[in-house]
């Protein structure tokens, strides 16, 4: 490997820890990164267009679940962190990573958008000997394409004059085992001096640094990861409706079937996929897949299916209405938990939104209930408040529809309301009774007199 004075001097700055480190992006990945930096004795400089994160910061006031208010006020104390907005800092900078996000246009194509704008940036305040690693989840070919094309263009040479890494973040929020130092890390870089320099300073502040031969592996694992979870999800959600139709419980199935030692995962159903990664990162895959006329049908259907689940939610919900012989249409019915998965106030793509959205197009009353989400915007543009929780308000309901489990739901309290509960989480296996119906398994007729009853 040719190396030249500028790799060296970097390699120095890192190794001494004198290297100036930057964060684009101070989200849930990119402010716990940057936490992470300066605990391990890095000046870190943080950067993001957000001026109200800006603000808080320089209160070391947190606006991320996993970041106290106190590790921000150590990081402040510590005099090595700065926060701001302008990217000119990058003049100071000896590495920056670029943790933006990567959402999904309105017609599904990935929305790159904001690491193009990162990267004007760095093009803008360009100075040689920078050390680039991109973090945010893209498709195979992007670190090539919108980073080191852009700066090439510039005159820059890749591994000579600036170094670039992808290193895909792995940051699973509300996670009380791992975290940005104790999760392993995957890094690739565009040539072998770049990833030498990557792999020194992520294992700086990254207990495990996996090295692969390039960005595009780095970029696939990430989505191999995620999309085996959409793919996996939409299996077990399309086994719920095999059952349901079958008159089988899925959920005894999967814990029957999790009882194998070995060749077994077990996931469950669902009223959908949330969150700001499964929904997504399997969309980036199939849509640059499609550039090689490669066309997954797994991903496509994986998709469908797990969007699907909030119209299967609603069509099961108007069912249980049925056999006290309501309809939807002007029944009162509670949505219990709105977030996209348990304990957490992220509402992002969650499926409990999209089931909102169908109740009120069938003409229900719908309220929900959510300990950690206060409200949302609807459709239609309204803010939707989350009820206050009271056992007399809820026996008031026609239906009640588990979306998400949060562990600080009242489950005997509400499954004795007598309230017909649709339970898509099997979170009142606990509480089995005949007016708790669940998702996966089919709706018994109330009115059925006792088969016992018929011997005669
Ligand atoms: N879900 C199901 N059934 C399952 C698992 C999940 O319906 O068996 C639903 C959840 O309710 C949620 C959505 O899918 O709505 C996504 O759930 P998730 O557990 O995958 O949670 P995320 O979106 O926070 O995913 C993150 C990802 N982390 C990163 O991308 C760094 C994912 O790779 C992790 O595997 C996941 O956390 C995790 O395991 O917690």
């Amino acid at each position: 490997m040719i190396v030249n004075k500028t790799y060296l001097n970097l390699l120095e700055a890192i190794e001494t820890k004198n290297a100036v480190l930057g964060v684009a992006g101070l989200g849930y990945v990119g402010l716990p990164l940057a936490v992470e930096m300066v605990k391990q004795g890095f000046k870190v400089v943080g950067i993001d267009p957000d001026l109200g994160k800006i603000d808080k910061l320089s209160r070391s006031e947190s606006y991320i679940h996993d970041i106290s208010d106190e590790t921000l006020a150590e990081v402040a104390a510590s005099g090595r962190f700065k926060a701001t907005a302008d990217y000119s800092v990058l003049a100071e900078l000896d590495a920056i990573s670029i943790c933006v996000p990567t959402p999904l246009s309105e017609n599904q194509d990935p929305d790159t958008s904001y690491i193009v704008m990162a990267v004007d940036q760095i093009k803008k305040y360009m100075r040689k000997g920078l050390l680039i690693t991109l973090e945010s989840t893209t498709y195979p070919g992007t670190t090539e394409e919108l980073i080191q094309r852009e700066l090439e263009k510039l005159g820059y040479k890749a591994g000579e004059d600036f170094f670039l890494c992808f290193s895909p973040e792995r940051v699973d929020p509300s996670n009380p085992r791992f975290n940005t130092f104790n999760t392993p890390k995957v890094i690739g870089g565009t040539t072998e001096a770049c990833l030498n320099l990557g792999k020194s300073l992520y294992s700086k502040y990254v207990q495990t640094v996996v090295p692969v031969t390039s960005p595009k592996v780095a970029e696939m694992s990430k989505l191999l990861e995620n999309t085996f979870r959409s793919v996996n999800i939409a299996f077990i959600n399309e086994m719920a409706m095999m059952c349901d139709r079958m008159g089988i419980d899925i959920w005894e199935v999967i814990d029957a079937a999790k009882t194998k030692p070995f060749g077994f995962m077990p996931f469950y159903p669902g009223p959908g996929i949330g969150g700001h990664c499964i929904p997504l990162d399997p969309m980036y895959l199939s849509w640059k897949a499609k550039g090689f006329r490669f066309y997954s049908q797994f991903i496509e259907l994986a998709q469908s299916t797990n969007d699907n689940m909030p119209y299967y939610v609603v069509n099961k919900t108007s069912k249980i209405l049925n056999e006290y012989a309501k309809s939807i249409k002007k029944s009162k019915i509670l949505i219990l938990g709105m977030a996209y998965k348990p304990d957490i106030s992220d509402l992002r793509e969650s499926p409990g939104l999209e089931v909102y959205e169908l109740f009120k197009e069938s003409g229900a009353y719908v309220d929900y209930y959510d300990p950690f989400a206060a409200s949302f915007r609807a459709a239609s543009g309204s803010a939707v408040h989350s009820i206050g929780y009271d056992a007399e308000i809820l026996r008031g309901y026609d239906c009640i529809v588990l979306i998400t489990n949060h562990s600080s739901l009242k489950y005997e309290e509400i499954a004795g309301l007598g309230v017909p509960i649709l339970d898509t989480r099997n979170a009142f296996r606990n509480f089995a009774r005949e007016h708790i119906y669940k998702l996966g398994h089919s709706v018994q007729h109330v009115d059925e007199p006792d088969a016992a009853a018929l011997i005669v």
